[in-house]
């Protein structure tokens, strides 16, 4: 492509184009450039906000550059690439990252000092990204640095929210919803792509045309909808490579319908208008959740249909046969949400390709793999049949075929069973029929895989045993999450990242996490158990400042921090938390000035948001806060407990808090949380944890021995049994529970009334999370934490051994084994 240009110009390109160095002096050169000329601004008005600006567009200049080079040299080498398609990428603050990715902290740091301004006041004007609801969202955004940093050549695909997940706010205790309307002041973290655009179609009909002995199929009519490619460089650490996440925005095709206009038809022109751009407007704030609203199929569709189109267009560039498809292109589906691309896939394979419909199959099965990230009932997704008609007429169609072909395969191995192929079809034979998307993602892939080992068993004994019998168990696999720890330590908990430089003499521990073993050697030195114990103090004042700042609440240092944040669930038990903070509040003060004299100080702090039409989710977060205000404000506990309700939980407070916390709560009902990553990074960060028996806590327990952990409660083979217990028998209610509700009922913490329905889900609701069965041995297991925590010796140790173990936890890890065993991809060093 070259040769369109005489050797003189390519020859001024080429000596044009020599990346700047990078040092201190270059970089304040870019930024003051940056201040006259990207923002027309001079040093008569930069404040903290534009000196951000300036510093997250001199990195980005940097980042544009090693983004080429790494498309370019991917290009040249024409390897496999894999495609994560996700609807979330919880990606938070761009900057910090950045700059230690690129090892320009430092420099940089120093630059903008002399500039007067202090980094830590530039980085915290940075708004976060926050596409994504939780887990899964962080997930893909752990994976994305993971991928870039081992250098693998790998894209994401998502879309371009213009609300990110909602930003909550605590009014007289009750959780209230705004719009984060993140991209209100530019975002140098994209780059528009204003000439890469895909018309996506809506609705129509679909003709059938025969020709010879051939049939096809034509979709044609409806509405068409441009998506245009955003894209956001994520850089790797300490490696020049730099791979992108290509985020979707809706807009309409046609710019304005003048003829509707002049003939008085304003709103109508304009309502069409809207109509395209509001369908990647706000990102539905629901986790582990399915709310079945057309909008969001749409979404999905949009996204999946610009996705592949892009990816087909990249494939067609090598010119090689469609049967390689496979050997050049793997599809990641984070969970079933881009499900749709299955059909998309065979679409265009059959509809626009001509393949013939076999041929097609065989190419689609071998591209795409589905990761599952629950096993709880209303997450998993179906959609009416008569919506996907309307919306999307040929692929009806299709999944009707395709599971016509697939149950007559079933029917074949298990002949005459009726039933068998009712629970393995796609179809939910209910009126309306159903397609059910995870049957769909299983049918459509050749590896299925849970994101723990107990998740992993439990999927394939419980909602997809039926296909382990048909397929056999080969097709599922367990790939444990994994977390960045460049993001999860080097940037969240610098002084602890510090220490551990020190202490093994390097950094590769951040490329390989599993050198932090070394630490083990360590736990006998006093001088560093000092140093050690001295970071976790100093993180614990940081988020005391911190609260004093949102919730104008003084808490104590010395006092252990008790924390647990995460998304408010019934299943995550934070009621369990708290009704166990009221048995703490009522022992003490119980408690003669003697007895008082021995019990730990401690500081309960909760954060998460509830999604908006989770009812119960929001009494939860009422109760907490109703607890607080009459616990914090009680001096006759003399400050020996307090409860904080942290707003507005995300990712830039989560590296506030994790660094901080002494011991941290992961208390799912057991067999319900199919992994949890917050798990691991709390105990990367040297925090204690209190734990059931379920998804990553089992694996940790493994890794980190039975001293370093506080487990308890019943296991997930008991669940069913419990559960029938409490529907068909009178289950007697732990006593401690009952004294806690009656407490409630009696008005301790404000009108009783407030909190029936959430009391009742114990009573009425038959305790379907079994907090009564688990009551017990959760205050067992909070005595044993107040017991340990005494002996501080000890617990520094515990501390040290923690971090110390958690070598297997790195999402480098995990996204090794899926492109060994999954993707079968190899990197591609720039
Ligand atoms: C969200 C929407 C639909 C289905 C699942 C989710 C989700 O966020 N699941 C979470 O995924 C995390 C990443 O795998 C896990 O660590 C959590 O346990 C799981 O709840």
């Amino acid at each position: 492509e070259l040769s369109k240009w005489r050797p003189e110009v390519i020859e001024l390109w080429e000596k044009c184009s020599v990346p700047e160095t990078i040092n201190k002096e270059t970089f304040q050169k870019s930024f003051i450039r940056h201040v006259n000329t990207t923002l027309a601004r001079s040093i008569y008005n930069v404040d903290n906000f534009s000196a951000y600006q300036a510093t997250a567009h001199a990195v980005r200049d940097r980042l544009i550059q090693r983004w080429n080079e790494t498309q370019q040299i991917h290009t040249e080498r024409d390897q496999k690439r894999v495609y994560y398609l996700s609807l979330e990428f919880l990606l938070g603050r761009s900057l910090d990252n950045a700059l230690l990715n690129l090892g320009l902290k430092d420099s940089f740091g120093e630059g903008v000092k002399e500039l007067g301004f202090k980094m830590e006041d530039i980085l915290d004007q940075e708004v976060d990204a926050a596409l994504g609801n939780g887990g899964l969202g962080r997930l893909a955004a752990c994976y994305m640095d993971s991928l870039a940093t081992l250098c693998y050549p790998a894209w994401g695909y998502g879309v371009r929210y213009t609300y990110g997940i909602f930003q909550q706010k605590i009014v007289d205790g009750y959780q209230d919803e705004f719009p984060d309307y993140w991209l209100n002041f530019d975002n140098p973290w994209e780059l528009p792509r204003v000439d890469i655009v895909v018309d996506v179609q809506f609705g129509g009909h679909v003709n059938k045309i025969t020709e010879g002995d051939k049939v096809r199929h034509e979709w044609i009519g409806g509405e068409t909808v441009q998506a245009v490619a955003y894209d956001v460089p994520i850089p790797g650490y300490g490696v020049k490579n730099c791979i992108n996440i290509r985020l979707w925005n809706s807009k309409p095709r046609r710019k304005f319908d003048f003829g509707k206009f002049n003939a008085g038809e304003y709103d109508q022109a304009v309502q069409e208008q809207m109509k395209a751009e509001f369908l990647t407007a706000v990102l539905y704030p629901n986790d582990n959740h399915m709310v079945g609203k057309e909008l969001r199929l749409k979404q999905q569709y949009f996204w999946v249909a610009a996705s592949l189109h892009d990816i087909v267009r990249r494939f067609k560039k090598s010119q090689r046969d469609w049967n390689e498809f496979p050997d050049q292109v793997a599809i990641q589906l984070n969970d079933t949400h881009p499900a749709l691309a299955i059909v998309e896939l065979q679409r265009i394979l059959v509809d626009e390709e001509r393949l013939d419909w076999d041929a097609a199959w065989d190419i689609v099965t071998h591209t795409f793999a589905f990761t599952n990230h629950t096993v709880l009932p209303e997450a998993m997704e179906k959609w009416p049949v008569p919506m996907i008609s309307q919306l999307l007429p040929r692929h009806i169609q299709i999944i009707f075929d395709l599971n016509l072909f697939f149950l007559q395969r079933v029917e074949k191995f298990a002949p005459g069973d009726r039933d068998f192929l009712a629970r393995l079809s796609i179809i939910e034979e209910s009126t309306p029929q159903y397609v059910r998307m995870a049957h769909l993602a299983i049918v459509g892939s050749h590896r299925v895989n849970g994101v723990a080992k107990l998740h992993s068993k439990l999927i394939k004994e419980t909602i997809f045993k039926d296909f382990v019998k048909y397929y056999g168990p080969d097709k599922f696999e367990n790939k444990t999450n994994g977390i960045t720890p460049r993001r999860w330590l080097h940037q969240a908990n610098p002084k602890l990242s510090e220490l551990i430089t020190e202490t093994l003499g390097h950094k590769d521990w951040l490329k390989d996490l599993t050198l932090l073993k070394k630490l083990e050697e360590s736990v006998h030195d006093k001088e560093f158990r000092r140093r050690w114990m001295a970071v976790k103090h100093s993180n614990k004042v940081r988020l005391a400042e911190y609260i004093r700042d949102v919730v104008d609440v003084d808490v104590n240092p010395n006092a252990l921090f008790d924390v647990q944040v995460k998304r408010i669930h019934e299943y995550k038990r934070q009621f369990m938390n708290i009704l166990g903070v009221i048995h703490r509040y009522n022992t003490i003060k119980s408690m003669s000035p003697e007895q008082m004299r021995d019990v730990v100080p401690r500081v309960v702090i909760f954060g998460g948001k509830a999604a908006p039409g989770y009812y119960i989710a929001k009494l939860v977060i009422k109760l907490i806060n109703s607890v607080a205000s009459v616990v914090n404000k009680d001096s006759t506990i003399q400050d020996l407990l307090k409860v904080i309700f942290i707003p507005d939980y995300n990712v830039s407070v989560a590296e506030i808090i994790i660094p901080a916390s002494d011991i941290s709560q992961h208390i799912s009902t057991a067999g319900t949380e199919a992994s949890g990553t917050s798990n691991m990074k709390f105990v990367l960060n040297c925090g204690l944890i209190l734990g059931t028996v379920d998804g990553a806590n089992i694996e940790i327990h493994e890794e980190i021995g039975d001293d370093n952990i506080f487990m308890f409660g019943h296991l997930a083979e008991q669940v069913d049994d419990l559960r029938y217990a409490h529907r068909y028998r009178d289950v007697p209610m732990d006593p401690h529970l009952d004294a806690v509700i009656k407490d409630i009922e009696s008005g301790s913490f404000g009108e009783a009334r407030i909190f029936a329905p959430l009391i009742n889900t114990l009573t009425f609701g038959k305790d379907y999370y079994l907090i009564s069965d688990d009551f017990g041995s959760y205050l067992d297991a909070q005595k044993l934490v107040d017991e340990a925590y005494k002996k501080e010796k000890d617990w520094v140790k515990k501390s040290i051994l923690c971090t110390a173990n958690m070598g297997q936890f790195s999402s480098d890890r995990a996204i090794k084994e899926y492109a060994e065993s999954i993707w079968g991809i190899i990197p591609v060093k720039v």
